[in-house]
């Protein structure tokens, strides 16, 4: 782990997943949130908003801004997710009222001034809905692209999809929004299935959480309760994986992913392919090349990270 805490934005779609890596961003100290925008995915726009406030006064997040961001991809229509995350986007748990203002801005702009604002490669983007908000910021502000530290985004996977064959929910409802993030010139990493399939919520995780015993420790179980359920019934898993967070587990430790540079790329034109993320692993890739995709966790020490933050967080006034 690196000394100085890494500045991350957090463009996210809640999402009980995404509600999660909200909370291990906030409680970890290896990591500075300093922002959060969310994007329609799991839910409509509306709804993920609300739910992101509801989680930041669940968690007791407090003075950074949030920015509600697209309310739709950028060529296709909105798909939503009610299956997995219920008609609110955060269906389980009881949601307090937002005790947080709306940033004005749109999340696009909140992205691009935070950039702009800070130290030449001093943020991270970890986004963990559509790329939707990132591409947009990118075109809205070409200098972002060389000011941004990396871009950890949880999507994709070079090993087969969940909303096709081929592809994953993030990447799928907004490809070409993927597309303009993973070729635009910044480091990218995509924590994709191959890894996120492997976090999985265990009865042993859920005994950690239970075991925190603090509000926010409860909440996550209660997400967890829920997600279990959805994911039985769509997905067969008999453990939920817990998708989100492991991109920002990615910043907070090295240790807990696998990675490897290779030449990546997504799907646009295929007739039953589309939005499938393409990385070439055929050869090492050339020293220094800007891509990497995530192909190995240690899940032990990412639930370590999960369970450390929501301790850290205690029970927030
Ligand atoms: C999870 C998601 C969407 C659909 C399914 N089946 C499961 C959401 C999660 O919030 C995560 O960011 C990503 N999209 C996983 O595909
Ligand atoms: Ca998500």
């Amino acid at each position: 782990m690196s000394d100085a805490p890494r500045r991350i934005l957090l463009d996210c779609d809640p999402g009980h997943d995404d509600a999660i890596a909200m909370l291990l961003a906030w409680g970890s100290p290896a990591v500075d949130l300093v922002a959060v925008t969310t994007v329609a995915g799991n839910a409509g726009i509306e709804n993920v908003t609300r739910n992101a406030l509801g989680v930041a006064r669940v968690a007791g997040i407090a003075g950074i801004p949030f920015a509600r961001g697209a309310s739709r991809p950028l060529v296709r229509h909105v798909e939503l997710a009610p299956d997995i995350h219920g008609d609110s986007g955060l269906d389980g748990p009881a949601l307090p009222e937002p005790a947080l203002e709306l940033d004005p801005r749109h999340g696009a702009q909140l992205i691009v001034d935070t950039v702009m604002a800070a130290d030449p490669g001093e943020i991270t983007l970890v986004p963990t809905g559509a790329l939707t908000n990132i591409a947009l910021a990118a075109r809205l502000e070409p200098r972002i692209v060389p000011r941004v530290r990396e871009v950890v985004f949880m999507g994709g996977g070079v090993g087969g999809g969940n909303w096709s064959a081929t592809s994953e929910f993030n990447i799928l409802i907004d490809p070409e929004a993927a597309h303009i993030v993973v070729n635009e010139d910044w480091p990218v990493t995509m924590v994709g299935l191959d890894v996120t399939h492997r976090a999985l919520a265990t009865p042993e995780v859920r005994a950690r959480i239970d075991g925190v015993g603090t509000a926010p420790a409860r909440f996550v179980g209660e997400l967890l309760d829920f997600f279990g359920v959805t994911y039985l019934a769509s997905q067969g898993f008999v453990h939920p994986p817990v998708h989100d967070p492991v991109a920002v587990a990615a910043v907070i430790d090295p240790a807990v992913l696998e990675l490897r540079a290779a030449p990546l790329d997504v799907e646009l034109s295929g007739t039953l392919t589309l939005g499938m993320t393409v990385a070439d692993l055929r050869a090492p890739a050339p020293e220094g090349h800007r891509q990497r995709v995530a192909l190995g966790i240690d899940a032990d020490l990412f639930w370590d990270h999960v369970v450390d933050a929501l301790e850290r967080i205690g029970d927030p006034a």
